[in-house]
């Protein structure tokens, strides 16, 4: 299928909750979305770098930068029978796998449109619903923590993920804990500790969480290893696995027992394909990550989660929670905890075009040289 066109929309939304970690507050987001063009027709995917470089290095002018002067005329005019050999072209730009992630998911989404099949069928998914729970950033009172846990649990969200940090760590697990025994707890610390923190977070021991997400920085594999041999609690590892190799050494050293999977952060879906074969063959449960997306980047986690080994619920929670009004239709609202698949092909949703128009706050479009036959 040869790559005619790809277009970038940044759109201007806000986040019906203002969503704080240890390393930034957001609600205003910028969407940054990919639309590749061919003969078949079109894909769309979502670029997850955000609007400030601190969950990772890239932002969404980093990628649209790298998308339009690098990875555009690599691919424009190209002929590519699968996906793969799209990676194999972007294999000489270093880094910025948030960038080449998307132009690739758009492609798989291309790919899938245009065969008449969901994508998970392509990636070899064997579910069609898939079990979520919710991330809840940092509150401003012990209180407003266990209502936020309520809420969500009230609506059959299957765990409740608390963004901790240095000073606000113990407290508001303990008070969730004592308020919800039975609760599949989780925490995530986004990189704010060091290895000198170890006794603070074996205090976290005390309350049987399913997992701590991310405790060390945010390039580090060594010190969570040395973290891990200290603690009972199993260490989930996020900003620090990047590709199928870094998880298999993580898991080698014992650096975490569990993986969060972002597509856009390991470079797309060959890649999380990759990654989630090497944590099943350590026996190591894996759960796809969010990063606050609109529809279409929901709508491809979704895909992704349906993979074997994505055996604990992912951040992927209702597109109500997070919007007054998404971008997509069908709405992907999780009903008593669980999501599902939209039976559609491709990512299964399609765009509000009209809404879509009226978010937009930049967009360009690059085409592939007139006649030029590139193999
Ligand atoms: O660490 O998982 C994270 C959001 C932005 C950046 C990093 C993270 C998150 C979340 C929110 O935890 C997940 C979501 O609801 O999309
Ligand atoms: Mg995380």
């Amino acid at each position: 299928m040869r790559i005619e066109q790809l277009e970038l929309r940044e759109l201007a939304m806000r986040l019906r909750f203002r969503f704080e970690t240890s390393f930034g507050v957001e609600q205003d987001r910028r969407i940054v979305l990919v639309t590749v063009r061919g003969e078949a027709g079109e894909g769309i995917a979502e670029c997850v770098a955000g609007e400030f470089p601190g969950y990772g290095y890239e932002t969404r002018d980093t990628a649209w930068g790298v998308i339009r002067d690098f990875v555009a005329p690599l691919v424009l005019g190209r002929d590519y029978a699968t996906p793969h050999q799209l990676v194999r072209d972007l294999g000489s730009l270093r880094g910025h796998n948030m960038a080449v992630a998307a132009v690739e998911m758009a492609f798989w989404e291309l790919q899938a449109r245009s065969l008449g099949v969901p994508l998970w069928h392509l990636l070899g998914g064997v579910r069609t619903a898939v079990p979520v729970g919710v991330s809840i950033g940092i509150q401003p009172s012990l209180e407003a923590t266990v209502e936020q846990a309520r809420v969500h649990l009230d609506q059959g969200y299957r765990r409740v993920k608390l963004k901790i940090k240095p000073g606000w760590d113990v407290a508001p697990v303990r008070a969730v804990r004592e308020a919800f025994p039975d609760a599949d707890l989780t925490v995530d610390a986004n990189s704010a500790y060091r290895l000198v923190d170890a006794p603070t977070l074996r205090l976290l021991d005390a309350f049987d969480l399913a997992y701590i997400e991310q405790p060390l920085a945010h390039d580090d594999l060594v010190d969570h290893a040395a973290l891990q041999a200290r603690l009972d609690t199993s260490i989930c590892l996020d900003e620090s696995i990047h590709s199928a190799e870094d998880a298999r050494k993580g898991l080698q050293i014992g650096a975490g027992r569990v993986i969060n999977v972002k597509v856009g952060r390991v470079r797309g879906y060959a890649a999380a394909r990759r990654l989630h074969d090497v944590a099943v063959s350590f026996g190591a449960p894996v759960w796809c990550g969010g990063m606050l997306e609109s529809g279409v980047g929901r709508a491809h986690n979704l895909q992704l989660s349906t993979l074997e080994g994505f055996v604990l619920p992912g951040d992927t929670s209702s597109a109500s929670r997070y919007w007054d009004e998404d971008i997509v239709e069908p709405l992907l609202d999780a009903v008593d905890g669980v999501q599902s698949v939209p039976p559609g092909a491709g990512i299964g949703v399609r765009l509000k075009t009209d809404l879509v128009e009226r978010l937009t706050v930049r967009a360009e479009v690059m085409t592939a040289a007139k006649g030029s036959a590139r193999p």
